[in-house]
């Protein structure tokens, strides 16, 4: 059973479709870099070790989290890929704006998957601090641009 103490990022490999002929856009926050492009890297690596070909992954950079949802709707809306992952990392501060930036990017992500042609998986991480998004992005537990990456080869073979 998952807990706190566990490697959260650990899947049977078997039981992931082939990403071969699949397509992926990901699109990746700059904020907080340090942890967002170890992400994005972990999606990338994931994708290809089942698959996907490199050409057939697309990365986009956004500013910032908030910005995920602009990005990721173009990306939709162009058309040319088979789901979005859209990966982000808001770290909580001494105001409210974390509460608003977490709030907003997750309710703009959700309209989109729900209206969207395409799956747009969900990769914003809502820290309390930069341990926490060190442990859940390479560290002790997992990377969660490989669980991503992981749910995105699914919904596409699903849809
Ligand atoms: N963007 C992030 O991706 N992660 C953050 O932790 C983050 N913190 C922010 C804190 C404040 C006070 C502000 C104003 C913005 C922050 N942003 C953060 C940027 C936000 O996602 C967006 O790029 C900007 O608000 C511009 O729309």
């Amino acid at each position: 059973m998952a807990s706190a103490l566990h490697n959260l990022s650990a899947y049977d490999a078997a039981s992931v479709p082939s990403a071969k002929g699949m397509s992926f856009g990901i699109i990746v926050a700059d904020w907080n870099d340090t942890y967002t492009y170890a992400m994005a890297q972990g999606a990338i690596d994931t994708l290809i070790a089942h698959g996907a070909e490199p050409g057939h992954i697309e990365v986009r950079h956004v500013p910032g989290s908030f910005e995920l949802i602009y990005g990721t709707a173009k990306m939709v809306k162009e058309g040319h890929v088979d789901a979005v992952i859209a990966i982000g990392c808001v770290i909580r501060g001494d105001t409210p704006h974390f509460d608003y930036i977490c709030q907003g990017t997750t309710q703009g992500l959700a309209e989109l998957n729900s209206r969207g042609s395409v799956p747009v998986i969900y990769g914003l991480l809502t820290c309390d601090n930069e341990q926490q998004a060190a442990d859940r992005t390479g560290g002790k537990l997992g990377n969660k641009g490989v669980e991503c990456a992981v749910t995105a080869i699914k919904m596409v073979a699903n849809d």
